[in-house]
């Protein structure tokens, strides 16, 4: 019987679980994990990268079912550990489960940690009704903890580095978080946490050297990396697996030590093992600069290591927003630039953008909003829309946005702070009336970014800018013009998909000697998982004809015509809408 029992709760598998189940091991503690990543994928996230927020209570109760199936070997389990983030998504799943074990076995002992525990404590203690918990790196901790319980040693309990405990209705914090060593850290293995199509996840540094006003990256601005040696040779080692194709470095920031990644990914070039894997990790904007210009050398150097795409941090596209948040380390401009210099050398990029910070004009907002969506559009990069800023509790800028009405809920109301734990979410609406509105307005509909969609909205806003004599008249003639093309882009994938619906359900027909008719079509349909079995075919083909069509777009001359030649081979259509697609 395992004596702890980590339990895995989201779509992917953690290094955190990787990371304690080894410590643990380490200092002889039996510990099984019960990942349900697979699970989740199924329920909460068939497409990947988007959670289906209307199936969270099914995963809920199916994690439940498993737990009751499992009750023998949990009911003789001593601990079961849980990893919480300051999420709403993530909690309305960790939360009713800890509160589930807790009362399904009242004599294990529940324990949590995770980055909530690093940016409201008392919240999430309380709300998961924990007994114990770890705020910070709990490698060494956790073990100390369980081992403090089994021996009834309560002075070896107090002494357990970041606890968090009850002492009658109260809940203790710790001075000070637990953290590993630099030496700790830097002698520490490479883990690999491996998910689906070949791909795994690793770390070769934590923590971060910028302190973004917003995050709440652990070691802000402290990073500690692994030795060079170590990262270099667990990679070789992986190398001896077939199936793995793609390493992605969960690093916070993996280029923040220039000369380290030089290092490690030229030993790695010089290996051949660029030739073996493909690369890719987080990225912020100013890891692309020197002196203020775009660093093409380093740009190429990570082609040539095989870097096939990175997730940036560019968080806006606007210099008032960008000097907020980003402390001004770069521009809009250089953030442009670099992002063509990235797409030049073949780096796909994915940009993570923030709507705004206290201080953010409509103005702002709309410039960033704006090129967002037409560099998108124009694909030349790949922005996020822009969402609503999290202010993490305890941070200067949570402090500061509190004192200045700047903070408000998921639902659009004003937050105010209790005296209870709470784990209600603060977010950061700017003090700017006219975007105040909008801010508002989006969150009492339960949204949270700003995607194409809001067009109309924005083109509003910027008239009402204009009216107010705050010069927007450009704005809104791009704004009406990028509307415009949204609408094209809209109608044509309606179009794509419907032309391919056909398609197949007329190969269908024919498949099964029907005659082609509505009669034979209706018939078919109403037959269980045939529709859906087509749309999804139909979704699929559309996709894939999208990207193909993309991807013409981009090229030009003879090889603009192969590639055009290629999709009537293909979808039975080139680049001419609407047309009859076909495909076999
Ligand atoms: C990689 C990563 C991801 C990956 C995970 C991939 C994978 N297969 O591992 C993906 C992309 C899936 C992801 C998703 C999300 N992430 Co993320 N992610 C990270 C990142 C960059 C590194 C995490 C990591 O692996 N660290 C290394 C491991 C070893 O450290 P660790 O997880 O913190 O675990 C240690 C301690 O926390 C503790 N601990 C952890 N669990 C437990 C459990 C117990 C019982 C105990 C005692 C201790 C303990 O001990 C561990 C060892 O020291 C962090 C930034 C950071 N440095 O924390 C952000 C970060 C954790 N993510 C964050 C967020 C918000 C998210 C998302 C909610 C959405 C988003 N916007 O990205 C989702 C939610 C996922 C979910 N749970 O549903 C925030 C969390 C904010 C907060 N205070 O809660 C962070 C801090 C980023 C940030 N700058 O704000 N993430
Ligand atoms: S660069 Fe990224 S990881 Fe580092 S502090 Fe800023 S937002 Fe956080």
């Amino acid at each position: 019987m395992p004596q702890i029992v980590l339990f895995n709760l989201s779509d992917y598998r953690p290094l955190s679980t990787k990371v304690l189940a080894r410590s643990l091991g380490k200092a002889g503690i039996d510990c099984s994990v019960l990942d349900f990543s697979d699970f989740a994928r199924k329920i909460i996230s068939p497409k990947k990268g988007f959670y289906n927020s209307n199936k969270f209570s099914d995963f809920v109760e199916a994690v439940k079912k498993d737990i009751n199936r499992e009750s023998n070997t949990l009911s003789s389990t001593r601990f079961f550990g849980i990893s919480f983030y300051d999420w709403e998504a993530e909690r309305s799943i960790t939360i009713p489960i800890a509160r589930f074990l807790k009362q399904r076995f009242p004599n294990a002992l529940l324990i949590g940690g995770g980055p909530a525990f690093n940016t409201n404590p008392k919240g999430y203690f309380s709300a998961a009704k924990l007994d114990y918990a770890i705020a910070g790196e709990a490698e060494k901790a956790l073990p100390a903890l369980v081992k403090a319980v089994l021996a009834s040693d309560s002075k070896a309990l107090h002494n357990v580095d970041g606890l968090v405990y009850r002492s009658g209705k109260r809940i203790i914090l710790p001075q000070k978080k637990a953290m590993l060593s630099f030496e700790e850290i830097r002698g520490s293995p490479a883990i690999f946490s491996l998910e689906s199509k070949g791909r795994v996840v690793t770390y070769s540094e934590r923590g971060c050297g910028n302190a973004c006003v917003f995050c709440s990256v652990p070691r802000r601005g402290m990073p500690v990396a692994l030795a060079d040696e170590t990262i270099i040779s667990a990679i070789n080692e992986l190398a001896k697996n077939d199936y793995i194709k793609e390493i992605h470095f969960a690093d916070d920031q993996l280029f923040f030590n220039k000369d380290r990644i030089s290092r490690v990914f030229g030993r790695i070039i010089e290996l051949g093992l660029n030739k073996r894997f493909r690369f890719s990790g987080l990225a912020t904007i100013d890891s692309f600069l020197k002196d203020g210009k775009v660093d093409y050398q380093f740009i190429n150097f990570l082609k040539r290591a095989n870097f096939s795409h990175l997730a940036v941090g560019t968080e806006s596209l606007n210099d008032a927003v960008l000097r907020e948040l980003k402390g001004g380390r770069y521009t809009s401009v250089q953030a442009i630039k670099v992002n063509s210099a990235l797409k030049s050398a073949g780096i796909k990029t994915a940009h993570f953008m923030l709507a705004g910070g206290i201080e953010t004009r409509a103005k702002d907002f709309l410039e960033s909003y704006y090129r967002g969506l037409v560099k998108s559009y124009r694909l030349s990069g790949e922005y996020a829309y822009p969402s609503i800023v999290q202010a993490f509790r305890g941070s200067a800028f949570y402090e500061k946005a509190r004192k200045e009405g700047a903070l408000f809920t998921q639902m659009g109301r004003p937050f105010k702070e209790t005296k209870k734990p709470s784990i209600t979410t603060a977010f950061v609406v700017p003090k700017d009336p006219l975007l105040r509105e909008v801010f508002l307005e989006k969150m009492r509909k339960g949204g949270k970014n700003f995607p194409e969609g809001d067009l109309k909205r924005m083109i509003k806003l910027s008239k009402k800018l204009d009216s107010l004599g705050q010069n927007s008249e450009g704005m809104t003639r791009r704004l009406q013009r990028q509307f415009g093309n949204e609408e094209i882009i809209y109608r044509e994938r309606g179009n794509t998909f419907y032309n391919f619906y056909l398609n197949f359900l007329s190969n269908e027909m024919k498949k099964r000697g029907l005659k082609i008719n509505h009669r034979n079509h209706m018939k078919l349909i109403r037959e269980s998982g045939v529709e859906q079995r087509l749309f999804d075919q139909a979704r699929l083909a559309a996709r894939k004809y999208a990207s193909a069509r993309a991807t013409a777009e981009g090229l030009k001359g003879k090889s603009r015509l192969m590639q055009v030649r290629k999709m009537r081979q293909k979808f039975g259509v080139g680049m001419t809408l609407p047309g009859r697609f076909k495909v076999k």
